[in-house]
């Protein structure tokens, strides 16, 4: 066996294959392993063609068909299989040798695996992949992490075989160990936040003017011409146009109303609650999915009173805009608070992580690429330490614009008993990052009431206690 290939895939199901052909069309040998031969044997055979593929049927002849240092792409299950198949590896493998794990892995597995192949002096880099099935075969999205050296070798390929946005290729170093993989999680975070948002405005177009799904659809096409242009507003005009070839109806009215909600999503707002960091929208909308799927609480739930009138829009082109801007200005905040988690993160394990180089890299091959994801770049260009995506001078004006017509919609859903989960708290979360004096003050109280947990005053330094059950002096804490 020559160790000619440049890069090996192991792991051939619908991701693994379409990077492997990705790869190849791109003029790189790739050698190519799947735990069952079948997988490998139908790849050759149906796409040969791409380009130069070194099939194997055992993992130690896909490892001598590698060229050193060996770059192995792990596109299997997450999980289990990852582990699996990474115990194979490893005696194989000689150092300097690096191992790319490309599946959905959870970043703190990420950073167990990554401090695992150290000691055997192998590189492991965690990468985020985004775009699913269509991004990996044509570009994808890429969010590698691991060591900066690993990087060097890799990088021109992954960015070689990336998405392009303006000749920019869609995939940077992210950070080191867990980074990149954390950075996919954020990242299908926010796509959570953008489809309920999205899926929010849809509802309230439906219940606010009647309007059917094609409307509605013809409104989305109209929106993806403007500032909200992005994949996602764009497959939803698509999706609200397609009528049901059984019965006739509009597609989404016939769609079961349950969402799934699986890993990332769940892992992005445990991770928040961890670092402390609010991504309300984010929970928002992973809620919202839990809450859809809430079968028996919902089947309960319909005898609850309304006490809503019918809902009467004498100004239909003024009601949509006010949808729009409120759309715009709840997904501005739910990537604001994306990248505070990121920053957090950041910050706590010490991945210097640029955010507008995050910005930079969605804007093509992914689930969430947007037209505004510019603005974002720019905005931490501007200024690399931004406390507040939302404080940027470019986002404060446009999200200032609209906040009229966000109170507008917010307080007609609540009037008419339209559940906007992710635009109301986005709201919420506005008007609490602008205030000027939050109720912790009385939560700080209450707290040091019961539980003696102290407090601090904003007329002089310290940390005090009040003796609440006794004379009620104060004292330093
Ligand atoms: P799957 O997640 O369905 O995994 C199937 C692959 O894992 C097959 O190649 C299978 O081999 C292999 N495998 C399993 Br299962 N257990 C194994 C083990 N113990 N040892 C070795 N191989 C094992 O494939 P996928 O849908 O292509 O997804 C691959 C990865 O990409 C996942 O981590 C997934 O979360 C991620 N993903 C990402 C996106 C995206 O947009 N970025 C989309 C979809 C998936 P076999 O053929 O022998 O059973």
């Amino acid at each position: 066996m020559t160790a000619r290939a440049q890069i090996g895939v192991t792991g051939l199901a619908v991701m693994g294959r379409n990077l492997a052909r990705n790869f190849a069309r791109h003029g790189y040998t790739v050698a190519v392993h799947n735990r069952s031969y079948a997988k490998t044997a139908s790849l050759v055979a149906d796409h040969g063609d791409d380009g130069d593929f070194v099939p194997s049927e055992s993992m130690a002849d896909f490892v001598a068909s590698l060229a050193r240092p060996r770059k192995v792409v792990i596109m299997v299950k997450a999980g289990a299989a990852t582990d699996a198949v990474i115990a194979e590896l490893i005696p194989l493998l000689e150092e300097g040798d690096i191992v790319i794990d490309a599946g959905n892995a959870h970043f703190p597995d990420t950073r167990r695996r990554e401090a695992e192949l150290k000691a055997h002096g192998l590189h492991f880099v965690g990468t985020g992949v985004s775009g699913g099935e269509e991004g990996a075969l044509n570009g994808p999205s890429i969010m590698p992490g691991g060591s900066p050296e690993s990087y060097e070798w890799l990088g021109p390929i992954l960015e070689d075989i990336s998405a392009k946005v303006d000749g920019v290729p869609c995939c940077t170093y992210v950070g080191p160990d867990g980074a990149g993989h954390f950075v996919k999680m954020v990242h299908n975070g926010i796509e959570y936040a953008d489809m309920q948002l999205i899926a929010e405005a849809y509802d309230l177009l439906k219940q606010g003017l009647g309007a059917s799904a094609q409307e509605i659809g013809e409104i989305f096409a109209e929106w993806n011409k403007g500032d909200l242009e992005s994949f996602l507003i764009e497959i939803t005009a698509d999706v609200l146009a397609h009528v049901d070839a059984e019965t006739g109806n509009a597609f989404v009215d016939v769609v079961l109303d349950r969402a799934e909600q699986k890993g990332t999503g769940r892992w992005t707002v445990q991770n928040a609650l961890d670092l402390g960091v609010p991504i309300t929208g984010i929970a928002e909308a992973t809620f919202a999915r839990a809450l859809s799927g809430s079968v028996p609480q919902r089947e309960a739930g319909r005898v609850l009173p309304a006490e809503s009138g019918a809902w009467e829009i004498s100004d239909r082109a003024a009601f949509i805009e006010d949808v729009r801007l409120a759309l715009y200005a709840s997904k501005v905040v739910a990537y604001s608070q994306g990248f505070d988690q990121i920053a957090a993160a950041s910050a706590e394990l010490g991945w210097n992580i640029d955010r507008g180089a995050m910005a930079r890299i969605w804007r093509g091959g992914c689930i969430i690429r947007a037209r505004f994801l510019n603005r974002i770049t720019e905005a931490y260009e501007r200024n690399p330490e931004l406390s507040l995506l939302l404080a940027d001078p470019y986002f404060t004006e446009q999200v200032g614009q609209g906040v009229g017509a966000w109170r507008r919609i917010v307080a007609q859903a609540a009037l008419n008993g339209v559940p906007t989960p992710a635009f109301s708290s986005s709201l919420a979360y506005y008007d609490g990052v602008r205030a000027e004096r939050l109720p912790a003050n009385l939560i700080q109280a209450q707290r040091d009431f019961f539980g003696a947990h102290t407090y601090q005053r904003i007329d002089k330094d310290g940390v005090f206690h009040t003796e609440w059950t006794g004379d009620r002096t104060e004292s330093d804490a």
